[in-house]
């Protein structure tokens, strides 16, 4: 897998684009420092010529054939111990975006190529440094939304994932010793002979080990994707108003009129390391409205999608049919329900809603208006989406669906390999088996890996990293 021959040379803009107080131009490749010295003048005596030392930076200008482009502070890294394991300059601008472009477009003119998205870490990954699993982590390191997406990556990244599947990968190597011992001297006694049980022992371990890494993967998602809230209820509930207190600000409309959402409005909270996707929905009814039609199968097209409902019953309101038709609707899935507007008399009969909907009684009282009840309810949607829902307190998270499509793979293949469909448990078959699975792993670390994949998944990155 290691190549280590020469590539192009590439740059890019590695940082996002508009104002900012820097702005990086990044190379990487064998020209690298020759493009640089073709149009960096350092300030002071030190030419650059005779001074490129890995890790230094120099202050000077970038200059085009004539003009003077920018003042710039270039960093130069030597092979091999460099990102891309290739010689790498950062040319750091002022930020903005006619300066970079400008210095970007100088460097493609003395040779350079644009670099693809995620070309640089591919460069990392094909040339050694980092495998599959850890190239993954880079992305998900850049799109973390809280603080523990970023730690889950960051271990990731160290390489935690890929040691725990190279461990794997060995037990089900010293597995196919065994059997390969067994094929090759099927009539020998003693040593040679394949203890099965044995052999059924140390499958079953990799097994438990796979279902643990595969159980991971609901909590492992939540935490880097985050859930699809929907806030749901009929018309006047106080959905919006719930979505306004806990973003501490009016981000939607609130009147006493019924229908005043037709949107959907979404917005990010983040509670106790979990990105939730709030998404505040138009009152559930029935309508000629054309707005407020489409309204409403937005709403229940959000109510599919969501990972968790927030089911809101306004509790200074007697029950109707649209509050046990929803309520029928949110069972299926998972739910909190909340009864609203407590600072009100509470009219609404909990127990006829239970009675009626077999819904669990577990309500939340909260009163929007006044902002009480809130903190139970950010509590609750915690425990339902982590703890409550897998048990799962995992040192080691699987967080891409990459990683659990091939882990559930790799299993159904040592599931046949101990448990043959058609019974008969042949040492050939079953090392067959073993070897498929050692594959399928193999693709997490890239230790197995085809063009597809790798295009598949650098091409989510963004060009510059
Ligand atoms: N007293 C009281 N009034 C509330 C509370 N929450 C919301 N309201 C009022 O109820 C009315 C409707 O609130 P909204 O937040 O717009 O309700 P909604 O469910 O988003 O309504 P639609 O968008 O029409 O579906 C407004 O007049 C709010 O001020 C509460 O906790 N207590
Ligand atoms: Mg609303």
């Amino acid at each position: 897998m290691l190549r280590t021959t020469p590539f192009d040379t590439i740059a890019a803009i590695s940082t996002p684009p508009g104002e900012g107080g820097i702005g990086i131009v990044k190379i990487s490749g064998e020209n690298t420092f020759d493009i640089v010295k073709n149009i960096f003048h350092p300030h002071g005596k030190k030419d650059l010529n005779n001074s490129v030392r890995s890790f230094t930076m120099r202050l000077g200008y970038i200059k085009g054939d004539e003009d003077i482009v920018d003042e710039a502070l270039v960093s130069l890294m030597k092979a091999p111990h460099t990102y891309t394991r290739e010689d790498i300059a950062e040319i750091n601008c002022h930020g903005g975006a006619v300066a970079v472009n400008k210095v970007l477009r100088l460097v493609l003119m003395k040779g350079a190529r644009l670099a693809e998205p995620g070309e640089f870490t591919k460069r990392a990954f094909i040339n050694g440094r980092i495998d599959l699993a850890q190239a993954e982590a880079v992305l998900d390191i850049v799109r973390a939304k809280t603080g523990k997406a970023l730690e889950t990556a960051l271990t990731q990244l160290k390489g935690s994932l890929s040691e725990k599947i190279n461990g794997l990968i060995q037990k089900l190597k010293d597995i196919l010793v065994m059997l390969e011992a067994n094929i090759d001297f099927p009539d020998e006694e003693d040593t040679t002979a394949v203890d099965i049980d044995k052999l059924k022992i140390a499958t079953h371990s990799v097994q438990k080990e796979l279902k643990t890494l595969i159980a991971s993967y609901d909590t492992g998602k939540i935490y880097k994707d985050g859930v699809l809230t929907a806030l749901a209820g009929k018309p006047n509930v106080g959905k919006s108003s719930i979505l306004n207190a806990f973003l501490k600000f009016e981000r939607a409309i609130v009147t006493p009129i019924p229908g005043t959402t037709r949107d959907v409005i979404e917005e990010q909270l983040n509670l106790n390391g979990i990105p939730f996707i709030l998404a505040d929905t138009a009152g559930i009814t029935e309508s000629d409205n054309v707005i407020e039609k489409e309204g409403v199968k937005r709403s229940r097209t959000c109510m599919d999608r969501a990972g968790l409902i927030l089911l809101v019953f306004d509790g200074s309101c007697p029950l109707d049919r649209r509050d046990f038709e929803l309520a029928k609707k949110a069972k299926s899935g998972r739910y909190i329900p909340i009864i609203n507007k407590t600072d009100l008399t509470l009219t609404l009969n909990t127990e006829e809603l239970v009675r009626k909907t077999g819904m669990k009684p577990d309500f939340v009282y909260l009163s929007a208006k006044e902002g009480t009840g809130l903190k139970e309810l950010e509590k609750k949607m915690t425990e339902m989406v982590v703890t409550g829902n897998t048990g799962g307190d995992y040192s080691l998270m699987v967080t891409s669906s990459r990683h659990y499509t091939i882990l559930k793979k790799a299993l159904k293949e040592l599931l046949y390999a101990v448990k043959p469909p058609d019974g008969d448990m042949e040492p050939e078959l079953m090392a067959y088996d073993v070897r498929s699975a050692m594959d399928i792993l193999g693709e997490i670390t890239g230790e197995v890996t085809t063009t597809e994949i790798l295009n598949e998944i650098f091409n989510n990155f963004c060009i510059g990293k």
